[in-house]
């Protein structure tokens, strides 16, 4: 038996964070093969909800879970950590502006980079999830300077996942047979899901969907999909978030498969023309716990645009927590 890791869930009380950590628990993240202790980290309010959670966890009796910790101290919940998933974060309320949520949300998301800095396990792989992501990402990344700007990431992969699904029902193709799909830019409404790169069953996608379908309905949908899901719902999106963070876990620490492009917010390196420093949504493939991303795409001019238009709105979030980093 492989010895234990440590996985840190925040918000695992909230309806993302209690998704996951039942799948997390079972396997489903890190193989069955892999026991793993969990770091649950709620605020003081919610910690009575946490204690059911982990009840919960607990009667589930799952051979893979060795120990189970509820906190609302940071310092303790990212102790050793080796997986991090930064799923609570401050909602928007009424009235809130979009500055507001990212000072609000910095104030939660420096102090979680500190304590990840100074208690997690030197290989930590971090995921954010609250929103905005990418920014609080930049945040949490800013605060651990002991700890490489790579392994802190944001998630983009609800935002992946849903392209492909909407490809698959627009070409009446498996989900599996759609690949290299791309996201740039940022979890916002200004995301750019590009399929100029996809092959849907050996074809081009270009090849079987009309210009007019891509632009003015599938980018559309693919960028407003929460807002869809809230109104169906009456709650944002949970099972599928969770499950999102899970397969962008996975194929971080286990690789993904064969030739697969999956899409992350990682640290931008200056990669197509994107400035240097920004936690930016790439299409990458990962292979011995690192990610790459992948190079040479050839962007037409429409990308470009597209792909600016994110960039420019990530710039103005950092812009407005520059003191936080
Ligand atoms: P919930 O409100 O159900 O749960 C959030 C939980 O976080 C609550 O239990 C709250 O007590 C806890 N929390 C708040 N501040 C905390 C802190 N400082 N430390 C630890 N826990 C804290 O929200 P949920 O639906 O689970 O969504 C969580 C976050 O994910 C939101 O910010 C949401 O906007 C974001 N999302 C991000 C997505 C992405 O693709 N990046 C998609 C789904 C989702 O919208």
């Amino acid at each position: 038996m492989k010895p234990a890791v440590r996985v840190t869930i925040t918000g695992a009380a909230g309806n993302i964070g209690y998704a996951a950590a039942f799948r997390i628990a079972a396997g489903g993240m890190l193989g069955t093969d892999q026991p793993i202790i969990l770091q649950l980290i709620e605020i003081e309010p919610a910690l009575d909800a946490l204690r059911g959670v982990e009840m919960e966890l607990r009667d589930c009796a799952f051979p893979l879970l060795k120990d189970i910790i509820s906190t609302a101290d940071i310092n303790i919940g990212f102790k050793d950590v080796d997986y991090a998933l930064l799923i609570g974060s401050r909602p928007r309320t009424k009235g809130m502006e979009r500055s507001d949520l990212l000072s609000a949300n910095g104030k939660i998301f420096g102090p979680q980079g500190r304590a990840i800095n100074d208690h997690a396990s030197r290989d930590v792989k971090v995921l954010v999830v609250g929103n905005p992501a990418n920014t609080n990402a930049l945040i949490a990344m800013s605060n651990a300077p002991d700890i490489s700007p790579t392994q802190f990431t944001s998630m983009m992969r609800l935002d992946h996942n849903r392209a492909i699904s909407q490809l698959s029902t627009k070409t009446r193709t498996p989900v599996t047979k759609i690949e290299h799909m791309a996201l740039w830019g940022n979890h916002s409404l200004t995301q750019y899901p590009d399929i100029s790169h996809c092959m849907v069953d050996g074809k081009s996608a270009n090849s079987l969907v009309n210009e007019s379908w891509y632009r003015n309905e599938f980018i559309p949908k693919v960028q407003k999909r929460g807002a869809e899901i809230i109104n169906a719902r009456g709650a944002s999106s949970a099972a599928s978030a969770a499950s999102a963070a899970i397969d962008h876990m996975r194929d971080w620490a286990l690789d993904t498969a064969n030739d697969a492009w999956i899409s992350m917010g990682i640290v931008s390196t200056g990669d197509y023309g994107i400035a240097k420093g920004l936690m930016y949504s790439f299409p990458v493939r990962c292979k011995n716990g690192t990610y790459e991303v992948i190079q040479g795409l050839s962007m037409d001019d429409f990308s470009v645009k597209m792909a600016k238009a994110s960039e420019a709105e990530l710039l103005e979030e950092r812009e407005a927590v520059k003191d936080l980093l």
